[in-house]
């Protein structure tokens, strides 16, 4: 009996600066209505989707920082889309900027949380891959801060036994680096689920600008592949206060093939039935970490951060 897991990917096109939460997840709970629709038990939402990228300013005020955090989950402002989960019966990924409080110490994360069909949180990332700077660069047209407003997160690159399968997550830059994929291929996930706010343009290499969107699909389908995992990446699109920000959100197989994919720039649903035993084509064969592996070779990669 095949295991089939339907999947949404539910691209968000740009939140304003100005838009509340609350209406950020009203779009949101409409796209999961529309995923339930097809059919879909699990729907994945972008990096941050609760609010603007506000990585792309600089603020000195860490109260102004700390406004587009979140202290709980869920709260006042996302509960409805948990009821709205637990309602329809459908799960979800949620990215979002995480407020913490461990040992009398406040910590900021830039998190992402997997939610069953109860409405109940059964896992959690916290982003490893922090890229961009940590001082205000004028020169640049927009910022990207991450390094500054948040912490690497601390929880590794966890797998989760749900939804029938292996599932796992991580964060918009994360997907660029292949130990993200392999460290999870290890614990032999089945479905990677991630979400990103990525720029067209490239402040230090404008001239790559133009290969934003290969390179995002080049690192999913590449991780997909050489995991022989399901991998679903979800933006958040289009013009953002003033900041054009890639679209591509797809679903891509264990073959590495995109087997569905958004056309627009805005809030777009896809959805596609996932065999998860397809897996099985891949990691019992070209990718069969047990019998092709040779972690002795390998030790630079954890031994050392760079040339
Ligand atoms: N954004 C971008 C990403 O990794 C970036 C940063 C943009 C890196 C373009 C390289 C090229 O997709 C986030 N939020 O990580």
């Amino acid at each position: 009996m095949p295991r089939y897991l339907t999947v949404a990917a539910a691209q968000m096109g740009p939140i304003s600066r100005s838009e509340p939460r609350a209406s950020a997840v009203r779009r949101m709970i409409d796209m999961m209505r529309q995923a339930k629709s097809r059919g879909a038990e699990i729907v994945v939402y972008p990096e941050l989707a609760l609010t603007t990228f506000f990585p792309r300013w600089y603020f000195e005020d860490q109260a102004a920082i700390d406004s587009y955090f979140e202290r709980e989950m869920p709260n006042e402002d996302t509960r409805p889309l948990f009821e709205a989960a637990s309602e329809l019966g459908i799960g979800f990924y949620l990215g979002y900027a995480e407020l913490t409080e461990e040992d009398g110490r406040l910590y900021h994360y830039n998190s992402a949380v997997l939610v069953d069909s109860s409405g109940t949180i059964i896992g959690k990332y916290r982003k490893i891959h922090l890229p961009g700077h940590t001082e205000n660069e004028p020169w640049r047209p927009f910022q990207h801060l991450e390094k500054r407003y948040f912490e690497t997160g601390n929880l590794g690159f966890p797998v989760f036994d749900a939804f029938g399968g292996r599932m796992g997550m991580c964060i918009c830059n994360d997907r660029r680096w292949p130990e993200t994929f392999r460290v999870m291929g290890l614990q032999g996930v089945e479905m990677v689920m991630l979400g990103y706010n990525t720029p067209v343009h490239y402040p230090l290499a404008p001239e790559h600008d133009h290969l934003q969107d290969f390179h995002n699909h080049l690192v999913m389908q590449a991780g997909a592949y050489q995991n022989g995992t399901w991998v679903v990446g979800v933006a958040k699109a289009g013009k953002e206060e003033d900041c054009d920000l890639i679209g591509g959100t797809c679903v891509i197989a264990p073959t590495g093939e995109i087997v569905a994919q958004c056309q627009s720039l805005d809030d777009e649903v896809i959805t596609y039935q996932c065999e998860l035993d397809r897996c099985r084509e891949i990691q019992d064969n070209i990718f069969n970490l047990a019998l092709h592996r040779v972690p002795a070779a390998y030790r630079l990669i954890t031994e050392t951060k760079s040339a």
